[in-house]
């Protein structure tokens, strides 16, 4: 066995650390582009934004394989950036551009797909993780692919009952899934203990034998150790479940204002930004403040670049709606 030194580990410790800041500015710079489209009305529909959950999103999916599969949650869009699908192809589909992974079909975050990085999209609805993933998990366990396959959700899905017919049957047949609760205590307007009766989510896929870990969802390192633990459980055929505790800092989604909560813990929520936190980590080992604010720029210069590509994008032509259409 080889140990390393005390120096070796600050340094190694840092090398992560700095990854994940610059996976979760990204994240954070491209939402910053979104959002502003979503207050323009350039694109239909809602748009949820990730704010305070851009890092644990950013630990996880950095920690995957480049093929293991990947269905995101809706809120927000660091999932995918981080498991290294192109900007321009993700605001090409804001936009309804050809740039798009729909090529022009449109219809934004939903439907962002890159099978190539194992990104498979998001369940319409609710709850549609737990048997996709399962289904993904079955697919590479038969084929000896080796492929873990993560979902993440909101504690707000985790009541749907999928979970438990998907969590059973996981654990029988020994899948390799990775599910990621991303715990921020809301459900839209609805607070968890209210709606649930607990704060607490991991206990119930403790009780189903998922390997269970609970972390500081706005600790990117802890996250991120924890994530990396969870998919060698998967991949050795123990389905894993992480209960990541995360603060919403922003409304269910662009535009609301959250009446319905408190303002002392939307301003608590602030003082816990992953980035922050992970920036005030980078200087207390030693990194300089003109390298992360170097970081957050070239974030929002690498977004503002694709967003202006994904623009002017071409538009499809009238026979793209027809493709892949078979009844
Ligand atoms: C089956 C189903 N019910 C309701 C909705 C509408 N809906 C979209 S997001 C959301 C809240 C989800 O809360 P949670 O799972 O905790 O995730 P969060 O929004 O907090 O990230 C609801 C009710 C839906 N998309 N699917």
């Amino acid at each position: 066995m080889t140990t390393m030194s005390p120096d070796a580990g600050l340094t190694k410790q840092r090398e992560t650390l700095l990854r994940l800041y610059r996976e979760t500015a990204r994240g954070r710079a491209l939402e910053d582009v979104v959002n502003q489209l979503a207050q323009t009305r350039t694109f239909r529909g809602f748009f949820h934004p990730g704010r305070g959950q851009e890092g644990l999103q950013a630990a996880v999916c950095t920690a995957l394989n480049v093929d293991d599969y990947l269905l995101y949650a809706h809120r927000g869009l660091t999932y995918l950036t981080a498991k290294g699908m192109d900007p321009v192809s993700i605001l090409g589909d804001f936009h309804g551009r050809l740039a798009g992974s729909t090529r022009g079909l449109g219809a934004g975050t939903v439907h962002c797909v890159d099978p190539a990085r194992g990104i498979m999209g998001q369940g319409g609805t609710l709850g549609s993780c737990f048997p996709l993933s399962a289904g993904l998990a079955l697919a590479s366990k038969t084929k000896g692919e080796g492929k873990v396959a993560a979902a993440f959700f909101g504690e707000g899905a985790s009541a749907r009952g999928t979970f438990l017919e998907s969590g059973v049957t996981a654990k029988a047949w020994g899948l390799p899934v990775v599910w990621i609760c991303e715990n921020n205590g809301w459900a839209v307007s609805a607070r968890v203990q209210d709606v649930q009766g607990t704060a607490d989510i991991a206990p119930r896929a403790a009780a189903l034998g998922f390997h269970t870990q609970v972390v500081d969802g706005q600790d990117v390192l802890a996250v991120h150790e924890a994530a990396i633990e969870a998919i060698r459980q998967a991949r050795g055929g123990v389905p894993a479940f992480i209960e990541a505790k995360t603060e919403r800092i922003e409304g269910h989604f662009t535009g609301d204002m959250q009446p319905y909560r408190d303002r002392d813990e939307v301003a608590a929520a602030k003082t816990r930004d992953p980035l922050l936190l992970a920036g005030q980590r980078l200087v207390e080992l030693g990194e300089d403040t003109a390298v992360l604010d170097d970081i957050r720029e070239q974030a929002r210069a690498e977004m503002n670049a694709a967003d202006e590509a994904a623009r002017t994008s071409p538009l499809p032509d009238g026979t793209r709606i027809h493709e892949g259409v078979w009844a």
